[in-house]
């Protein structure tokens, strides 16, 4: 600030926005008189967003004076009716109530559901292996296998770890193909990048070149270079005829990446049967046009090939999440400036960490009715409503933590019933909403801007090097709690010990993996550390020691200038950590160390997509994709006045000429039928969709008995697209639930 201009009158703080991945840097103007938020910015400063915001930031504000949202626990009393109780009755009927049915049907009688913002919160990051330790289940959910599930399963058999996900290097590539993901109205995913319009308007001004394979012409479609429609469902099906064309047409170069890959002449044999003319009457895109594209990614001097929901949310998920990585690195793009590649994050773990090369973490158990394979320690969320009403030793309690699943994940009005029939159910939640309206127990926690935070997992998908950290912005009311001290709470109740205890467990568990022999401080015993780091407590205790441990940290040596949470707290723009490098082959942690083009296991399901390939499925049947919209968020943010208001969202686009066919007009409404359930949705004409495809946002049905979301149920009530997606049909390897690509059935209303 200039010399001589006056002080303002509200407080500044920097931090980030936790809406999404792109995690942008904000600036709240806070009135300290009114204890209010005056205005929020993007931050200039911010190495990394550089000011950019989308307009849900400013939602930040309405989400937190929204009256609606929970401040105190609530019991539901009879007739539906909630009332609002003290925490300590709230966690003692909780844990009483768990504790009950683990001694009677066991601890697998209890289930658990993780939605998306358990992402953006990083107490709950750090902690929830310990809450779920606690309470010993298998049965645990997430919102992951109706999301990047795929992903997960691909990478972890590709480079060893479920988050080894190579990230598109937007900045410098020449080459940019997007399947199945519309970034600029989802800002990003698998691929943290603020400002993602500005980054790709960049990369058209240096020449570079942008190619969307989507079903729709998206937003990000319509300022790309080339779009090619596709059918749902069948990227796999494009993608092997890539790799097809890449070895009929010796396009193949793997450089430096050839001295630690393994599986090639695997993967050329595998690709033989889908030429792009086997495969044209699935995808609908003409041969001659794949071996264009394949050809002009291959010559391009830095190329990246990035999928997302739209090639993860469908019946070959994991199939196609591979072949994305097969494209890159047959190109000879994994790995290199341009391409596609590892970040490293400030949280670590260090370089010079002990390695698991174990063996992949798939199939270890079975859920009971469908017996699908666990990954990672999750099942599938689609078995989640199966597990409650099929009769036998099924699922009786369930725990949700910032989920909403009736709204979320497939067959929606299934799960609603099984949820009304749980002996009991808890949901951690900020809304009593369409999930946590069935719950015995609601237990909301402290807001965003009542707690600090740190995009732990956003910086590890991050398409540079950067860290933040991010401040509280008001002093947590009285008589409130934060998600984590929620789950420890519940956590020790339920084993009769305390949440100190499962917090000095779960911080001795991080220093026998940080400190000591053989680790990133060998000089430094676990018990030193312990009073190093005093006296910090809960989640950033944690992370100091991971940022001090880490590949940056100052490794607790005085006077180095490396990393710490103090050092990073002082910084408070955040810090650029550099563009991403070269990290392999010493990143990859797979039984054979190095990279497996191959694995058995995705191998194994090529089968199921060679067997759909003979079928050549009927043609002319419609099929129903979702979309996202800038303004929304899931399923939570349409509470907020600010961007709920408008036109409705939640419409039915069809192509004119289906809208024809069907006898369906503009501002009509639609019928619209799948085998599990039917909705009646107002009907939108649209140029930008594929005929025979028809597109409807998920999030919305807000109009549900016992939802307390005043603005929703008044602005965009919307219905649940959800009613139609069906819990059958799934990625059969990875369990994640198929969302695009329902067959459905239209007529007018
Ligand atoms: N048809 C279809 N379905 C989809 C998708 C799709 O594309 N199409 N997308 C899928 C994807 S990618 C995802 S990630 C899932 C999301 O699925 P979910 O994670 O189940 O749903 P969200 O809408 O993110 O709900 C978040 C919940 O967390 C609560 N919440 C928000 N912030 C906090 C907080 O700080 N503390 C607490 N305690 N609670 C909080 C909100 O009130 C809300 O209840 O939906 C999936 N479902
Ligand atoms: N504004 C906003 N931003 C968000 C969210 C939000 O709800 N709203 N949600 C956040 C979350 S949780 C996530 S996971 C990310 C998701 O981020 P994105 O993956 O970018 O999500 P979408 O915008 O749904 O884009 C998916 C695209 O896939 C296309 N598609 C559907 N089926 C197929 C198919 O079979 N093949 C191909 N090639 N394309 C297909 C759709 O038409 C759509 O354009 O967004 C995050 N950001
Ligand atoms: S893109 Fe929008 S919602 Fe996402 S972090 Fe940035 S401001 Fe928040
Ligand atoms: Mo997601």
């Amino acid at each position: 600030m200039a010399a001589g201009a006056p002080e303002p009158a509200n407080e500044l703080v920097h931090r980030s926005c936790p809406l999404c991945e792109a995690h942008c840097g904000i600036t709240v103007e806070v009135d300290r008189g009114a204890q209010r938020v005056a205005t929020i910015r993007g931050d200039e400063s911010d190495p990394f967003s550089r000011g950019y915001l989308c307009p849900k930031a400013y939602g930040l504000k309405g989400l937190h004076e929204d009256p609606d949202r929970l401040r105190r626990p609530l019991r539901r009393v009879d007739g539906g009716r909630f009332e609002e109780i003290g925490w300590e009755d709230a966690l003692d009927l909780v844990a009483g109530r768990l504790r009950e049915i683990r001694e009677s049907a066991g601890p697998n009688a209890i289930a658990t559901y993780l939605g998306n913002p358990n992402a953006h919160d990083l107490g709950s990051a750090l902690f929830m292996p310990t809450f779920q330790r606690a309470l010993g289940t298998r049965w645990r959910f997430s919102a992951s296998s109706v999301d990047q599930l795929p992903k997960m399963v691909s990478c972890c058999a590709m480079f060893g770890a479920p988050l080894a996900v190579p990230i598109p290097d937007v900045d410098r590539t020449d080459f940019l193909l997007v399947l199945g993901a519309n970034p600029l109205a989802s800002n990003g995913s698998l691929m943290t990048a603020p400002d993602i319009p500005g980054r790709l308007r960049a990369l058209r001004e240096r020449g570079g070149r942008l190619v969307v394979v989507d079903p729709r012409r998206s937003e990000t479609a319509q300022v790309a270079d080339e779009h090619l429609f596709i059918r749902p469902g069948s990227d796999a099906f494009l993608l092997f005829a890539m790799v097809h064309v890449l070895f009929e047409e010796s396009l193949v170069k793997l450089g430096r990446l050839a001295e630690f890959t393994h599986g090639v002449d695997e993967v050329e044999r595998l690709a033989r049967d889908f030429p792009p003319e086997a495969v044209a009457p699935l995808t609908g895109i003409p041969a001659p046009r794949v071996r264009a594209l394949t050809r002009s990614f291959a010559a391009a001097p830095r190329a990246a090939c990035y999928g997302r929901i739209g090639t993860c949310t469908q019946e070959f998920g994991t199939l196609a999440s591979w072949l994305v990585d097969v494209v890159n690195t047959l190109t000879g793009n994994l790995d290199r400036e341009g391409g596609a590649l590892f970040p490293r994050p400030a949280h670590g773990p260090a370089e010079d960490r002990p390695r698991r090369r174990g063996k992949l973490p798939y199939g270890r158990w079975h859920s009971r009715v469908r017996e699908l394979a666990e990954f990672a320690g999750e099942l599938p969320v689609a078995a989640l409503a199966e597990e409650i009403d099929t009769p036998g030793d099924g699922v009786r309690a369930l725990v949700t933590v910032a989920g909403n699943p009736v709204l979320s994940t497939p067959n929606g009005a299934r799960l609603a019933k099984a949820l009304a029939s749980l002996d009991f159910m808890v949901s951690v939640d900020i809304y009593r909403n369409e999930t946590s309206r069935f719950a015995d127990v609601i237990l909301p926690t402290t807001g965003h801007l009542e707690h600090t935070n740190y995009d732990i997992a956003f910086h590890q998908l991050s398409v540079r090097n950067t860290t933040k950290w991010s401040p509280t912005v008001f002093e947590p009311p009285e008589d409130t709690k934060h998600l984590w001290e929620v789950l420890l709470e519940i956590g020790a109740r339920v084993n009769g010990t305390t949440a100190e205890t499962l917090e000095e467990m779960t911080l001795a568990k991080l220093l026998e993996a940080t400190v000591g022999p053989g680790t990133a401080c060998p000089g430094l015993s676990p018990e030193q550390a312990h009073e190093r780091l005093a006296p910090r407590r809960g989640p950033e205790r944690l992370l100091d020691l991971m940022l001090r441990a880490g590949p940056y940290g100052d490794r607790f040596e005085d006077g180095e200038d490396g990393l710490s949470l103090t050092k990073l707290a002082e910084a408070e723009h955040g810090i650029d950590l550099g563009a991403l490098e070269p990290r392999l082959p010493d990143y990859l942690d797979t039984a054979s160390g190095g990279v497996e083009l191959a694995p058995d296991l995705l191998v194994a399901d090529v089968a199921r997509l060679r067997a759909s390939l003979e079928e050549r499925r009927a043609e002319g049947s419609l099929v129903l994709i979702g979309r996202r919209h800038i303004r929304s968020n899931n399923s939570w943010m349409h509470n907020v006045h600010a961007l709920a208001k408008g036109k409705d969202r939640c419409t039915l686009l069809v192509n004119p000429t289906d809208a024809e066919r069907l006898g369906l007009a503009a501002g009509g409404r639609a019928r619209v039928r799948s085998r599990v359930g039917e909705l009646v949705a107002p009907v939108e004409l649209s140029e930008d969709l594929m005929p025979g495809v028809v597109s409807l946002p998920h999030g919305y049905g807000h109009a549900a008995e016992g939802v307390q979301l005043s603005v929703a149920q008044r602005h965009q009530p919307g219905v649940n697209s959800n009613l139609l997606t069906d819990e059958t049909l799934l990625d059969a390897l990875s369990g994640n639930a198929v969302l695009n690509g329902i067959p459905v059935e239209i007529a007018a209303a």
